[in-house]
């Protein structure tokens, strides 16, 4: 049997030993989700409501406990982890309300009526990044069982402690066997039997745009459903215009949040000239003031890296030679730390520049007027997040038009809310998660024509 150790990435020590499904474990997984499928969707609306929400509840009475897992796990700051399990509960009970609202249309037509409705799609693979265990796992999970669907999750390897503990509190919430089942394993394993199983109908993957293209090319070999939430690479664009002192002093959290390992990552800092170097100062003085250090403490604001490998993969964006322009502070000794890093003035093919780095490490760029703006900001392969920060309103809705990508803030760096659509443009992904309609996306639409004309 093969096992993976979770090590605590703040202090390399194990924390747990996790058994890794094999194939046939996989294959009997997908067997018992497909198995309980056609129960799941017999569920009467209201009464799967009411399983979703007793699901809720009991996440809810236990917040503290996965966010302890997820701090000793993922070295998740406590404040960070304890709103990630929130983000579960509040997932399952938003959409606890969708099995009553699946309501199809009545469409007229010559000689009688055309009637559709949301049929669910059937076993779901949801694959999960190590970055956000709990709260990506809830935006798959909760609408796929909304809508009548059986689901069958592949945390990732790294982080699997918190997922299979939902896992259980699902059971014991009343989710009936085989309607969520949680399994960790290899991605090379677990994830690609997910794929390549033709009785998984759809799959819900986020995580790296090169494995999602090898996801997405086995999808197509059965005409699966698939939803893709993959790489970023934002921009957080700044004008001479804004508040600056708040859009310096929010810039940190902008990309240093969860030690940069967000797909949401405003990565690169694009600022007016005219006001580059008065940003620098106020920018030096707010990443010398991220708290980073133990997780487990309440003011801690930035944790380690996941692991020691992906901490080789930060530094390697800045060689020896790199423009550092400041730093913040990491701990010494064990754990996985990296200090926020500020590279400026860089050059725009230089990889800190041009490719997702995962990491706490940011790029500041001058650009002389708003089209200069837009054009550096679209000059990527990427397209999920960023920022504006203006006065101009009319400014503020011409950029966020204009930049090519899913989810933008104006004077603000938050853009995720479970009740908006979230998801990329171009190379950052494909579909919509999250919002009032993430269950029509487990669901097929079926048309029906009722004859009414008499015999
Ligand atoms: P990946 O290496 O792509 O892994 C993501 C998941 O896919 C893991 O569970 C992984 O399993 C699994 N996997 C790997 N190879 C697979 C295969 N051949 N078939 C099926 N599954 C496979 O990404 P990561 O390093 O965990 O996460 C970081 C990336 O995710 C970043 O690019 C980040 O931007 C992206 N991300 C995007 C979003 C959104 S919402 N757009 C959110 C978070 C993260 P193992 O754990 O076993 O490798």
């Amino acid at each position: 049997m093969s096992t993976f150790t979770v090590l605590n990435p703040a202090t390399e020590e194990p924390v747990a030993t996790v058994a890794q499904a094999s194939l046939e474990e996989t294959d009997e997984a997908i067997a018992r989700a497909a198995a309980a499928s056609a129960a799941w969707r017999a569920v009467a609306p209201g009464d799967r409501a009411r399983l979703l929400r007793s699901f809720a509840a009991l996440v809810d009475t236990h917040v503290e406990e996965l966010a302890g897992l997820e701090v000793a796990g993922s070295g998740h700051p406590i404040g960070a982890a304890r709103w990630e399990a929130g983000q579960v509960r509040d997932v399952l009970q938003y959409y606890s309300a969708a099995p009553e609202r699946l309501i199809g249309k009545q469409i007229p037509v010559p000689g009688g009526l055309n009637v559709t409705f949301h049929e669910p799609v059937g076993v779901v693979g949801l694959i999960v990044p190590w970055n956000f265990p709990m709260p990506i796992l809830s935006w798959g999970m909760a609408p796929a069982l909304a809508a009548g669907c059986t689901v069958v999750a592949k945390p990732a390897e790294a982080t699997p402690l918190t997922a299979m503990r939902i896992g259980q509190l699902a059971l014991e919430a009343g989710l009936p066997e085989g309607v969520f089942t949680v399994l960790p394993g290899k991605g090379s394993v677990v994830g690609q039997r997910l794929v390549d199983h033709p009785s998984v109908r759809k799959i819900v993957f986020t995580g790296s745009t090169e494995v999602g293209q090898s996801i997405m090319a086995g999808c197509a070999r059965q005409v699966k459903r698939l939803t893709l939430e993959l790489g970023g690479k934002s921009a957080n664009i700044i004008f001479a215009d804004c508040d600056l002192e708040r859009a310096a002093a929010t810039a940190p959290y902008a990309v240093f949040d969860n030690a940069g390992q967000d797909c949401c990552a405003r990565s690169r800092i694009l600022v007016q000239a005219s006001v580059v170097d008065k940003f620098m100062s106020l920018f030096e003085s707010a990443v010398a003031s991220v708290s980073v250090g133990d997780p487990a403490l309440a003011s801690t604001e930035m944790g380690p890296l996941i692991s020691a490998a992906h901490r080789d993969h930060v530094a390697s964006f800045v060689p020896p030679d790199a423009p550092v322009a400041f730093r913040g502070s990491a701990p010494s000794g064990p754990g996985f730390w990296y200090p926020p890093t500020v590279l400026a003035p860089v050059r725009l093919d230089d990889r800190a520049y041009t490719e997702e780095v995962f990491g706490p490490v940011v790029t500041v760029t001058p650009f002389a007027d708003e089209a200069e703006a837009v054009a550096i900001a679209n000059d990527t392969p990427y397209g999920l997040s960023g920022s504006i920060w203006t006065s101009d309103v009319g400014r503020a809705i011409r950029v966020a038009r204009a930049v090519e990508t899913g989810n933008l803030s104006v004077n603000s760096h938050s853009s995720v809310r479970y009740w908006t659509p979230f998801g990329g443009f171009k190379q950052s992904g494909l579909g919509r998660e999250l919002g009032p309609d993430a269950p029509d996306a487990f669901t097929e639409t079926k048309n029906v024509f009722i004859s009414t004309t008499e015999a």
